[in-house]
């Protein structure tokens, strides 16, 4: 299929700012799903609320654009009744971490059968530039005029802790990887996290002065390093990008299953 049969042109011109960083996650999104061949009516994609979770709109699966922070459990409740469908989950920062963060690690550690894409750029852009989970001690946001003192936390840490049995890490700067990660956490059967950093260079790009698109781009390129690289040894600053996690557990729906056939017997 063309890549633009996966889209919703009806819904174009789309509300992402020049420069953001989505657009390059929806393309990695599009490749995989094209390199696995899922059919647009086997897929259903589940958005909460934000910049992030608008992607659900663009594209022409099944799709449920629903409330800030719920899509983990919107997307657990289609599963569970239709377990053959393929669940893809984008979320943004403040919507998997923040008002979504205890969703988030308990479908971590139920193991259901979905992927989970973390658009992370360190802020709540949809509401104008406040601070999330993820912005870090000594960033600057609308609502950290004098810098922000929360501490961050990290999605790959979290999501290994919690049980995830696929874990990876890339981001906007590393295209290929992102539609690789992506198409390696869609096949895996369990619960999958994919975090991608994204810019936002309208609020967290301009009030942390990081520059122009490309520049956070390029700075996503000089921070960050391939898992156990000699570049991290060397410098342990720098952020670790690919598979973290990837293990089997058994899923959740194929174990209910079997509570089912239980109780239908009586035993
Ligand atoms: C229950 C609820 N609380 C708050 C909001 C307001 N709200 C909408 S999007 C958003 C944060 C968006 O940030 P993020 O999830 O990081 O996505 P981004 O826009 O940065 O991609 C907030 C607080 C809402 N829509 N619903
Ligand atoms: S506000 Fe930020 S996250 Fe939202 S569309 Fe603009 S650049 Fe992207
Ligand atoms: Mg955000």
């Amino acid at each position: 299929m063309a890549l633009t049969d996966y889209i919703r042109e009806r819904f174009f011109p789309h509300i992402w700012c020049p420069g953001c960083g989505h657009g390059i996650v929806l393309n990695g999104l599009i490749r995989a799903i094209e390199n696995i061949g899922l059919k647009k009516n086997d897929i259903v994609m589940v958005s909460g609320i934000g910049c992030s979770s608008r992607i659900a709109g663009y594209m022409d699966f099944h799709t449920l654009h629903t409330i800030h922070g719920r899509a983990l459990a919107f997307a657990i409740g289609v599963k569970m009744s239709r377990p053959e469908l393929t669940l893809l989950v984008p979320m943004g920062d403040g919507d998997a971490l923040s008002i979504g963060g205890n969703h988030f690690i308990h479908a971590c550690r139920r193991n259901i059968d979905m992927t989970a894409i973390v658009m992370n750029n360190k802020v709540y852009g949809m509401t104008g530039g406040q601070y999330s989970p993820l912005s870090g001690y000594g960033t600057m946001a609308t609502t950290a005029p004098y810098t922000n003192i929360d501490q961050e936390f990290d999605v790959v840490n979290i999501a290994t802790a919690a049980g995830a049995t696929f874990v990876a890490r890339s981001t906007s700067y590393h295209v290929q990887q992102v539609t690789d990660v992506i198409e390696e956490a869609i096949r895996h059967k369990g619960f999958s996290v994919v975090e991608v950093m994204s810019q936002c260079p309208t609020y967290y790009g301009r009030k942390n002065k990081e520059g122009s698109a490309v520049e956070m781009m390029e700075k996503f390129k000089t921070t960050t390093t391939p898992i156990g690289s000699k570049a991290k040894q060397a410098n342990p600053s720098l952020i670790e990008r690919g598979i973290f996690v990837k293990k089997e557990m058994p899923e959740y729906c194929a174990e209910y299953q079997k509570i089912i056939e239980r109780a239908m017997k009586g035993n």
